[in-house]
């Protein structure tokens, strides 16, 4: 994976999509080379034109697109992957229909379901909450850091930490042998977007 900073969107933090994709364009103008649109409940055409507008801007800024759940749309507007939760399309049916034309994220929450990603064929994971975060009831409890080197010790693709991950977390989570972070609120709820995002890569390098 050629990068260690996962941007998730969530337009209920913003009045409205256009301010989303300008929050996102911040961000990628900081430095941000991965982003994935996860719109739930959203309809599939509204969904499909935010696809369409973050598909031009990400290759404006060079930057990688991953679709959440909607193979369909990723394959549309021509993403650069799909990400799956643990009630998509699993991840060996995602690789039957693209084969290597699509990267195959997956959401994964313990050990059992990061193991079975990767025997799916997953080309990276997602891990977490590992920590606290603002909607526990939608994420579930947090994991717990030592969950990272539980499980990167028994996988070999890459790992996400995931979940309540601020700039002060970062250097745990990386320690812990995390190979990136993702992360909605720490960037999207930032007063600058660009900085915030600018200050994660750099603790990143
Ligand atoms: N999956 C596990 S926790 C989470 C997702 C999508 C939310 C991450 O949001 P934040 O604001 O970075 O804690």
């Amino acid at each position: 994976m050629d990068f260690k900073l996962y941007l998730i969107t969530n337009r209920k933090l913003f009045t409205n999509h256009e301010s989303l994709i300008m929050a996102v364009e911040d961000a990628l103008k900081g430095g941000l080379k991965a982003v994935q649109l996860r719109e739930k409940e959203l309809g599939t055409r509204d969904m499909l034109n935010m696809a369409y507008r973050l598909r031009e801007l990400t290759k404006t800024y060079n930057s990688k697109m991953f679709i959440n759940d909607r193979l369909d749309i990723a394959l549309a507007v021509e993403a650069d992957g799909v990400h799956l939760g643990q009630k998509s399309i699993p991840a060996h049916a995602v690789r039957k229909i693209v084969q290597d034309r699509l990267l195959i994220g997956v959401s994964t929450h313990s050990l059992d379901e990061a193991v079975d990603a990767e025997k799916g064929g997953a080309d990276f994971i997602t891990l977490g909450p590992l920590y606290e975060t603002p909607s526990k009831l939608k994420y579930g409890e947090p994991i717990g850091i030592d969950a990272v080197r539980e499980v990167k010790a028994k996988i070999s693709i890459p790992l996400f930490g995931i979940g309540g991950v601020k700039l002060d977390k970062v250097r745990e989570v990386m320690d812990a042998g995390a190979d990136g972070v993702a992360l909605i609120s720490a960037i999207l709820k930032a007063e600058n977007i660009r900085g915030a995002t600018e200050e994660f890569l750099r603790l990143l390098k």
